[in-house]
């Protein structure tokens, strides 16, 4: 079903956030994603999923002979300009069952030629901004799969070729990780063969993983700068100029692409929203959040300035080649899958370099919704194991707290090995991951000495704050605020942190949200929502009285009078009755 809202003020890049849900066009509201059609026509999706490797409930039969066979058949015009592919009627059974291949819809992507063209989705200013291509260094595009599909994969090589100027690219490396299916052998040796640009294609001997498959296209790339790239992207015009340049002022930038959306579904290209960084949530998990506020306010001048990101998506970046070894290229001790993106990104940081995203650079990446491949071991395993690496080597304190509110990992704590690691961050003199979260991320929601941390709790009902299951954009937690029955760690619901300038936030960047000045109703109503850093989010704590007051309403947190759970929260008029009495129960985490 399509849902028709539109938007009317003029600010483009604004995150559509749910208050505003009024002035947009939503085409599709689905439950991780949620896709909208700007002022301009602009399709766009807010919330990007990020492979969580779900088991399928019924897996479909899949034959070695139909993993061995290539079924690419691609129409001229499929696909066009980053149009979405349709599936004939009398053809959608097998699209479901080819699906769960590779966890997309390989129909649709074999339907599609291998050069279609693509919208151009930079602003305008983009195109004046590159001028000068003559001597900047070339690189080494690094391309790691394993069992990836013909045509995604190919796309991704040729798109490379299509839309970048042949002087800046040296060459390509395709890294095969151990790929069982037929057709990536020697059919594969043959078509890049025949390409106008060098590729070749490295086998590893073993499934390695992505970490050392990328090691090893690394230690064979000739190329000054290595940028590296899934196995299923469509890069667009101007998206490497604008990465390379970047890097060639400065070595030790890490610089990638704003990462557009290609469709699980119907392989249409959607542009992403520019404004959004990277960091993470309580569990180490990577998750996109609006922009802090000095970032956008240092870029009102100029958009399409690079800014700088606490943590990368991971796949898609651009590193000055000798930089990326001196500084430690990747800890090849982590395994398969996940985790690589925080550890380069922490590393990178708090050792003298910087992370960004050129908002002139877009590449598209097909995001799914499960992983395809195999986990050996176990994707908990290989996933809990990589990121208590990272918690071991940079966290320095937090790690107690990612592994107090993480037994999974906690209990592959004792057997990861990390002295050559640790010895590196002596040997860079890195700095405290205290100075990264000050400086680098400082709308970071992690307890801190200089705050509280811990349950929030009625003094009347005895219950405690929860955080909302409800999803808003960008697929943070958004609701009314409750108060339910207080539960024990490692529950991570009802712990909040209150920082010095009363801002009460918990993990995935949500905050305690009141309307600054209501007079539509005597009892505002109070929500969880996305930290804005506006005044509407402050509070102020009285320990004499219980009280917790909205600064900019001059109005207290009460709870409702109905004695209904699910009602929310209410701001009133503070009278220090035993309803608006709070009770802040601080919860050791180091
Ligand atoms: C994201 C990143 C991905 C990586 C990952 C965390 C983007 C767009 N993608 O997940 O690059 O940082 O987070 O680890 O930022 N592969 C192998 N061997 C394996 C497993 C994977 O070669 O054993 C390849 C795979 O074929 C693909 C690449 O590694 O080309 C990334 O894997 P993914 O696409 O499953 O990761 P994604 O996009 O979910
Ligand atoms: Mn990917």
């Amino acid at each position: 079903s399509v849902v028709l809202l539109w938007r009317s003020h003029d600010d483009e890049e604004a995150a559509p956030d749910e208050t505003d849900r009024d002035n947009w066009v939503a085409v599709r509201l689905g439950q991780d994603q949620k896709e909208y059609i700007d002022r301009r026509g602009v399709h766009v999706v807010v919330g990007h999923y990020m492979g969580d490797a779900n088991n399928m409930q019924n897996p479909p039969n899949l034959t070695d002979e139909l993993l061995n066979a290539n079924m690419f058949d691609p129409r001229p015009n499929e696909g066009r300009n980053g149009q979405p592919v349709m599936i004939p009627s009398h053809e959608l059974l097998k699209m479901q069952q080819l699906f769960h291949i590779n966890r997309f819809n390989l129909m649709a992507s074999d339907r599609i030629p291998l050069n279609r063209t693509l919208p151009d989705v930079r602003k305008k200013r983009c195109q004046k901004k590159l001028k000068n291509l003559s001597h900047l260094p070339a690189t080494t595009v690094i391309i790691v799969f394993h069992n990836e599909a013909w045509s995604t994969l190919l796309r991704t090589v040729h798109s490379v070729i299509n839309r970048s100027p042949h002087n800046l690219l040296q060459e390509i490396l395709l890294v095969d990780d151990a790929s069982t299916r037929a057709f990536l052998r020697e059919p594969l040796d043959e078509h890049v063969a025949k390409l106008p640009v060098s590729t070749r294609v490295l086998r590893t001997n073993e499934r390695v993983g992505l970490v050392r498959a990328r090691l090893m296209g690394a230690k064979e790339a000739q190329g000054q700068i290595l940028t590296f790239l899934d196995a299923h992207c469509e890069c667009t015009i101007g998206w490497l100029e604008s990465l390379i340049s970047r890097v060639a002022e400065d070595r030790t930038r890490v610089v990638c692409p704003v990462i557009d959306i290609i469709s699980d579904d119907t392989f249409a290209y959607v542009r992403s929203f520019e404004l959004h960084w990277g960091a993470f949530n309580w569990e180490l998990h990577f998750r996109w959040y609006t922009l802090g506020g000095g970032e956008i306010k240092k870029r009102k001048e100029d958009i399409t300035e690079p800014f700088r990101t606490p943590v990368m998506a991971g796949g898609l970046f651009a590193m000055d080649k000798d930089y990326f070894f001196e500084i430690g290229a990747y800890d090849d001790q982590m395994e398969i899958w996940g985790g690589e993106n925080l550890e380069l990104s922490f590393r990178v940081w708090q050792c003298g370099g910087s992370v960004e995203i050129a908002p002139c650079s877009h590449v598209g990446h097909l995001f799914r919704k499960s992983s395809p491949y195999t986990f050996p071991g176990g994707v908990g395993e290989v996933l809990y194991s990589n990121l208590a690496r990272v918690a071991l080597v940079w966290m320095d304190d937090w790690k107690e707290f990612y592994f107090k509110f993480n037994p999974g990992a906690a209990r592959l704590r004792d057997r990861q090995s990390v002295r050559s690691r640790i010895e590196l961050r002596e040997r860079l003199k890195c700095k405290s991951f205290e100075w990264y979260l000050d400086q680098i991320w400082p709308q970071h929601f992690l307890p801190k000495e200089d705050r509280f941390f811990g349950k929030i709790r009625s003094r009347q009902s005895g219950g405690c704050l929860q955080k909302p299951l409800g999803k808003g954009s960008l697929n943070q937690p958004m609701g009314s605020a409750t108060v339910i029955s207080c539960t024990e760690e490692p529950n991570l619901l009802q712990l909040f942190v209150m920082s010095p300038s009363g801002v009460i936030m918990t993990d995935e960047s949500v905050c305690l949200d009141a309307p600054e000045k209501d007079h539509t109703t005597l009892q505002p109503k109070v929500r969880i929502m996305a930290c804005s850093g506006q005044d509407r989010q402050k509070w102020s704590y009285n320990s004499n009285t219980f009280s917790l007051q909205h600064v900019s309403s001059g109005m207290c947190l009460s709870l409702p009078e109905s004695s209904n759970l699910e009602e929310s929260l209410v701001l009133q008029a503070c009278t220090q009755h035993i309803s608006q009495q709070w009770r802040l129960e601080a919860v050791q985490w180091k």
